[in-house]
């Protein structure tokens, strides 16, 4: 019989195993998390990193939480005080960590706790290079990927940069969570094409939920 309902928002998609996608999943929070954004990069600037090897980054980022991903000419690094104010990185709104919970839950990763969340923001052109997320500690924890504003193109591979990748893209309100098998998988997403999307303008956020 025909499920009619099948593609009522949320719904959920496996991407590979331990991985999935939860299409729409953050669209009722997503004002809730634009307003947090503003909020934080009130306190914390949005800016581009220069990566060890002295590339500056597209996409522009900020944190909140007890630690925030960060650069330095020596590698890449979680820190407590952002590194451009000299204070503490705000912490993470209850908005944020509520979501990225619900979220792990929902795919099976009980008792998830974030203690950073990577804010990036996109411009037309911005992408980010094929990548593991590998500078946590707490490898068991998944990573819980939220997107906000303009699609992107996400490709998600294996645990060789050469692997085959699959390409999907990402939508307003739609959330990956990866972890067990693919935690360590790499990833990346395609030059951000223009655009204008009624809730963020010209750009695409995403926040990266991760326990270090
Ligand atoms: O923007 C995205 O969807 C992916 C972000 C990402 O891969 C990262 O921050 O490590």
């Amino acid at each position: 019989m025909l499920d009619l309902f099948a593609d009522t928002p949320p719904w959920q998609e496996p991407l590979a195993p331990g991985a999935y996608i939860l299409r729409r999943r953050a669209l009722a929070e997503a004002q809730g998390l634009i307003a947090a954004i503003t909020d934080v990069s009130a306190q914390s600037p949005f800016r581009q990193m220069v990566t060890p090897g002295g590339y500056t980054m597209s996409v522009a980022m900020t944190n909140c939480g007890n630690v925030g991903w960060t650069t330095n000419q020596r590698g890449y690094l979680y820190a407590s005080i952002d590194p451009q104010t000299g204070n503490l990185w705000p912490a993470m709104p209850a908005v944020f960590l509520s979501l990225a919970q619900a979220c792990a839950q929902e795919t099976g990763y009980e008792n998830f706790r974030p203690d950073a969340c990577l804010i990036n923001r996109y411009a037309p052109g911005a992408k980010l290079s094929l990548h593991q997320d590998k500078d946590e500690q707490a490898l068991q924890a998944p990573i819980v990927s939220v997107s906000l504003g303009l699609p992107a193109v996400f490709q998600f591979g294996g645990l060789k940069r050469n692997d085959p990748l699959q390409r999907v893209l990402l939508e307003h309100g739609d959330v990956v969570v990866w972890g067990g098998e693919s935690r360590l998988f790499y990833h990346g997403i395609q030059p951000l094409k223009e655009g204008h999307h009624p809730a963020t303008g010209a750009c695409r956020y995403n926040l990266t939920f991760r326990h270090t």
